[in-house]
């Protein structure tokens, strides 16, 4: 909160009306479109140079110092790293300056970190914040099964009820035919049966090569052509997805994949229920949830970053539930000078 103290001396010229103090929380939607410009400008320099952990490494090392910047008390419930030797974020880790509101920290500083070494569509930089103790912490589940719908269709699905079903309750709630249905998934061998159940139904396939948290923001846009985000994907994604929900409107619902009885075994012994089917409410309780988006490689969602001489072009998607906005943000940065940037960074003089 920046306000006139009271008791500071200032001239009696400057007594008048009481100043208005910034509304931190509305200013949370604007900076953290900063940690997200700043992951996805580093990554970007590495499109289709093939190796991935380069990728990773370079958005996390520059969103870090940002969220350092911003005006929060955070922990990280949804951290990244543990999974390759890139510089990490951890669950649990403390962030921001130090002031501010008390948040849980959801951070994706890239989402398809193979997708921009391939130099393919549709990676993202993602931020999520909600108030503390809202957001659902998978522990040691990696992946989630998920369905993920837009505004007006949070009724006609469950990840427990067949796929049929909720491809002919999407159909009946939009007026359309199954056939106009488009479905995104993660094009994995793990997804064959329901692929062939999707196509025997007889909607549309949009594959994800990789990233499904896209595939989850496109599900909840109304202007795109998918209706449904379904399938096994990241549990971490599920989590950042709700707080896009909780946006955007719709709904996620979500149930703990384990890999292995011991990966079962211990979520249990740490109170989670693999069994049971998670709301939106589930996985971020609440309604002050934030998430900003960049665009690293173009995609439906998000022009991915432009490259000029001493300029960045990046584009972000930043929205706020409790008053429902949702911006596009174009900024063009100048690299010689930003701070957005890591001191080291080639970019920077
Ligand atoms: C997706 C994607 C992530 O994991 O959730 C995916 O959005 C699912 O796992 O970026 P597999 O690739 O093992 O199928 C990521 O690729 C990485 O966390």
């Amino acid at each position: 909160m920046t306000s006139l103290d009271d008791d500071e001396s200032v001239g009696d010229e400057l007594i008048g009306p009481a100043i208005p103090s910034l509304d931190d929380d509305r200013i949370l939607a604007l900076e953290l479109v900063r940690a997200t410009e700043a992951a996805a400008i580093a990554s970007a320099r590495f499109l289709g140079r093939g190796d991935d952990d380069e990728v990773d490494g370079a958005a996390t090392d520059a969103m870090r110092p940002v969220l350092g910047t911003i005006p929060m008390r955070g922990v990280v419930v949804i951290g990244e790293g543990e999974k390759d030797d890139s510089p990490m974020i951890y669950g649990g880790e403390h962030i921001g300056s130090g002031q501010g509101p008390l948040v849980d920290v959801a951070i994706d500083p890239i989402d398809g970190a193979g997708l921009t070494a391939k130099g393919l569509p549709n990676a993202i930089s993602v931020v999520a914040l909600a108030d503390r103790g809202s957001m659902y912490d998978p522990g040691p589940c990696v992946y989630m099964d998920k369905v993920v719908v837009g505004p007006g269709l949070a009724d006609a699905v469950d990840v427990g009820a067949p796929v049929e079903d909720s491809i002919r309750a999407v159909a009946r709630a939009r007026g359309v035919d199954v056939r106009d249905v488009t479905v995104a998934l993660l094009d994995r061998p793990r997804h064959q049966e329901l692929v062939k159940r999707i196509r025997a139904a007889g909607a549309r396939i949009m594959f994800l090569i990789d990233g499904d948290l896209v595939g989850a923001l496109l599900a909840l846009t109304e202007e795109s052509e998918i209706d449904l985000a379904l399938g096994i994907g990241g549990a971490p994604e599920g989590v950042i997805a709700a707080c896009a929900v909780k946006c955007l409107g719709g709904a996620i619902y979500g149930r703990l994949a384990p890999r292995t009885t011991a990966e079962a075994r211990q979520a249990r012994d740490l109170g989670l229920r693999p069994d049971v089917v998670l709301s939106t409410d589930d996985l971020v309780h609440g309604n002050n949830a934030y998430l900003a988006a960049t665009g690293v490689t173009s995609g439906e969602l998000l022009r991915g970053v432009r490259f000029a001489r001493d300029t960045a072009i990046t584009q972000t998607l930043t929205m706020r539930s409790s008053s429902g906005a949702v911006r596009t943000i174009e900024t063009k940065h100048r690299l010689s000078t930003s701070q957005l940037l890591p001191p080291s960074a080639p970019d920077r003089v």
